[in-house]
């Protein structure tokens, strides 16, 4: 996987390369991350790479001409790419848009700064807008390293054991189940025996049946997008059947951000 990026801030990305999951992948050579400076692509002295809004209004917008002779190099230099460009106005990602991203060669992100880009940009050399949230930052870089870091994590060999990326959240559209770690015991109190067990089979359905029991109490709407098998909803039907009887002081299982 190749990623460009077409920032005014390419020191930011260097905690992509440096760190962690994404840092190992870059020195193993399971993607490469290449940065591009519009100022490097200005004509004049100032390096101008912003003007005023036509029609006024607050802030600054990012001119044409630096952007569009950055993304020319990128793509002779990457001829397999894509360009993305990062802003609320895009197309809301989620797991499965990372997945799907992940199957392209390379992606060119444009990453925006102040009120945002000249439309004509857009309209004539960005091939898609993603969005990562309904919010506004200020600077697409965030945004940029959001989509790598979850775009690289799915690369193969990125992560310890490629199974670990089909466990995560999401990836089955559900929320993730708790997780334990030594010791056993703690003030806050013993680790669900069954995950002390080895019954792989009993772990298994104890984690599925918190995934489906957190995703509803949670996110139902995950629920409602994804559906459920005949199992799936028996397994549920069982864990909320549970948490009434645990908690009848509650009543019926209504939302709660902390079960
Ligand atoms: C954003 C988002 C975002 C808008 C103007 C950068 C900012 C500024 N990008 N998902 N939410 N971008 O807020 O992708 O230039």
């Amino acid at each position: 996987m190749r990623f460009d990026v077409i920032t005014l801030f390419p020191e930011v990305f260097r905690i992509l390369s440096a760190y962690g999951v994404s840092g190992r992948a870059v020195a193993r050579g399971l993607v490469e991350i290449h940065l591009w400076n519009p100022r490097d692509f200005t004509q004049d002295p100032h390096r101008t790479v912003d003007d005023r809004p036509y029609g006024g209004g607050p802030g600054m917008v990012m001119k044409v001409e630096p952007l569009r002779a950055a993304i020319a190099a990128v793509r002779a230099a990457a001829p397999h790419s894509r360009v993305a460009y990062l802003s609320p106005q895009g197309r809301l990602l989620d797991q499965a848009a990372m997945v799907e991203i992940a199957q392209q060669p390379g992606w060119v992100l444009l990453a925006g700064r102040y009120e945002g880009v000249d439309e004509r940009l857009i309209e004539h050399h960005v091939d898609e807008e993603w969005s990562i949230g309904d919010y506004v930052l200020s600077g697409g870089e965030l945004p940029a390293m959001v989509v790598m870091d979850a775009v690289i994590r799915l690369l193969p060999g990125a992560l310890g054991h490629d199974q670990s990326a089909q466990l995560d959240s999401y990836m089955d559209g559900l929320l993730d189940c708790p997780h334990y770690t030594r010791p056993e015991e703690t003030a806050e109190g013993r680790v669900p025996e069954v995950l002390l067990s080895g019954d792989h089979a009993a772990i298994a359905r104890w984690r599925l049946r918190q995934a489906l029991l957190r995703t509803w109490q949670r996110r139902p709407d995950l629920i409602k997008r994804r559906g459920l098998s005949e199992r799936e909803r028996a397994l549920l039907e069982a864990a909320l059947e549970a948490s009434i009887q645990a908690h009848p002081e509650e009543g019926p299982v209504e939302y709660r951000s902390k079960p």
